[in-house]
């Protein structure tokens, strides 16, 4: 048999193989104890269309822009009303282009009688946009902003409108918004992916806190999309996968939420992983099924309500359960995180990735 082939057998074999899975994550109590009966919801799907509409109404929103500055200022004023929230900024910095310094910000929300010595959960969203379209099919454009309506702006809008529901219609207080900077800016000027959430899980807010799980929204309003088990939520969180899978499912949104595996992506959920908390991302395909991913038309024309929808209800209805049910914010297990596990899939995946492109232009050769 040629050689490659039995490196791709055998890469396979660990890739999917159980040996790798978490051992140490365990838990008495069982996802499907809760299944969703809730035929009434409050998640406005128009509403969260137009705070996508007016972050994208400002322009570009990357790292160091006027238009991020804004997006600061819209994610406060939707937060109403301003007695019934408090808000803080986490600020940190980096170099950019060698000796640029850029300030980063990172927004936290809380309802005011949230108490944090009890447990709580976190919405997370990322509200930067991608300062270079690099995979847009035009050579020309690939150093053209991302709009990021999808990618940046939906979490925001479904974060902000989710925060609203709960406080205002459900009174329910145990929760933080959070907004990441520098999500989105990987491999530019020798940025790094997911910096404002690296920041925040080392610092005062993240570490010593009562954080019983964390749900992260990425790119959740494209038209057509399809959530798959983000790989690495479903190997350290599955219990709140299912659970999520399951109640989407019974609400007949699983033409949105696929019970399928899905890629492993190093987003904002990792950071909150590696310290040893559930924390899972719904995010949508990228790349070869969301064609506008990382492109200058990431904007309006690709963002569907029907989408924000499924992702608001489903999310309303899980998170009123748990809040209602608290056994599921204290018997969610916590666990140790192992690093080398997720660099794996990532160092496999890439070779399996090579290998396929290398066996398809052989045979492409041999015709
Ligand atoms: C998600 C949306 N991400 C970026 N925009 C995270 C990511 C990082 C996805 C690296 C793929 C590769
Ligand atoms: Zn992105």
């Amino acid at each position: 048999m040629n050689p490659n082939k039995w490196i791709l057998i055998f890469v396979c074999i660990l890739w999917n193989s159980s040996v790798i899975a978490p051992l140490s994550v365990s838990s008495s109590f069982s996802p499907t104890d809760i299944i969703s009966t809730q035929d009434h919801f409050d998640f406005n799907s128009t509403r969260a269309y137009e705070i996508i509409q007016k972050q994208v109404d400002i322009g570009p929103r990357h790292p160091g822009s006027d238009g991020i500055e804004k997006t600061r200022l819209l994610i406060a004023s939707e937060l109403l009303p301003d007695s019934e929230w408090v808000i803080s900024y986490q600020n940190f910095s980096k170099i950019w282009m060698e000796n640029q310094n850029i300030s980063l910000v990172n927004i936290i929300c809380r309802p005011i009688d949230l108490d944090s010595t009890q447990p709580y959960f976190l919405l997370l969203a990322h509200y930067d946009t991608r300062l270079w379209a690099d995979k847009d099919p035009d050579p020309l454009k690939r150093k053209h902003p991302v709009l990021g309506a999808n990618d940046g702006a939906s979490g925001v809008a479904m974060v902000l409108e989710l925060g609203r529901v709960l406080l205002e219609y459900h009174n329910i207080t145990n929760f933080k918004l959070v907004f990441f900077d520098g999500e989105d800016q990987g491999n530019i000027y020798g940025w790094d992916w997911i910096l404002g959430s690296r920041f925040f899980v080392n610092s005062d807010e993240f570490l010593n806190q009562e954080i019983s799980f964390a749900i992260l929204f990425d790119m959740v309003a494209g038209t057509n999309a399809t959530f798959k088990r983000e790989k690495n939520s479903d190997k350290w969180a599955a219990e709140l996968v299912t659970k999520i899978w399951n109640v989407a499912s019974a609400l007949g949104f699983n033409n949105y939420f696929l019970n399928q595996s899905g890629r492993g992506i190093i987003d904002d959920h990792i950071p909150i992983l590696e310290k040893g908390v559930p924390a899972i991302d719904i995010i949508d395909e990228f790349g070869i099924r969301y064609k506008p991913w990382h492109t200058t038309f990431d904007n309006m024309t690709f963002i569907d309500e029907n989408t924000l929808k499924a992702v608001g209800w489903t999310s309303e209805s899980i998170l009123i359960e748990f809040s209602t049910s608290p056994e599921w914010l204290s018997n969610l297990s916590s666990f140790t995180f192992q690093t080398q596990f997720i660099l794996f899939d990532w160092i496999s995946g890439t070779l399996l990735l090579m290998l396929g492109i290398l066996n398809r232009k052989r045979k492409i050769s041999r015709i």
